[in-house]
């Protein structure tokens, strides 16, 4: 189900919050992920050795990947759902290299939106907050089908 107009509009204004502080929001949003859900942090080889979350704050490569992940997720939001380009190898890595679930995806979905309503209240309310739910659900659906053809149970 896509999104219309005025919705993608509602991403992309939250986004250009965002974008300022990527390795902020990044560092953020990767922590909580591995706070909520630790068995997350286990699919790290380079980051499952981080005991404490003053190891984790202190990390420079954690900081660093959450930049990637973040500036990765930004081009794909921004594409309002014409994503295939940017979306397919990232289907690719995650299905056949990294072997993450949907769950995983739908779990840092979450969190993405918990951080950028803590950092951003003021300008996330109810209806971007929805909004940005569904470009994630949209992007988890495609993830989704390419997991599919490449054979991934995701
Ligand atoms: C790498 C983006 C969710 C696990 C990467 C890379 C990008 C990336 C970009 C680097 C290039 C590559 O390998 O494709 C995302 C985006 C996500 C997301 C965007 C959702 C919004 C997750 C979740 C994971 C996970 C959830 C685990 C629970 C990994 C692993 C690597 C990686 C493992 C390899 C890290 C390394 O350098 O050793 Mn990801 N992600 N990712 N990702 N992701």
């Amino acid at each position: 189900m896509g999104l219309s107009d005025q919705e993608w509009q509602k991403v992309v204004d939250i986004w250009g919050k965002v974008e300022p502080d990527l390795p902020g929001h990044g560092q953020e949003v990767i922590i909580r992920l591995f706070q909520n859900h630790p068995e997350t942090q286990e699919r790290f080889d380079k980051f499952k050795n981080l005991k404490t979350l003053d190891e984790m704050k202190g990390s420079e490569e954690l900081k660093k990947h959450g930049t990637t992940v973040l500036t990765a997720l930004g081009k794909i939001l921004k594409q309002k759902g014409n994503h295939e380009a940017e979306l397919a190898p990232l289907a690719q890595s995650h299905a056949n290299k990294h072997k993450i679930p949907v769950k995983y995806l739908e779990f840092i979905s979450e969190v993405i939106v918990g951080v950028i309503a803590e950092k951003h209240a003021a300008d996330f309310g109810a209806d971007s907050q929805a909004a940005m739910r569904k470009a994630l659900e949209l992007f988890r659906n495609d993830m989704a089908s390419k997991y599919k053809e490449f054979g991934f149970q995701g």
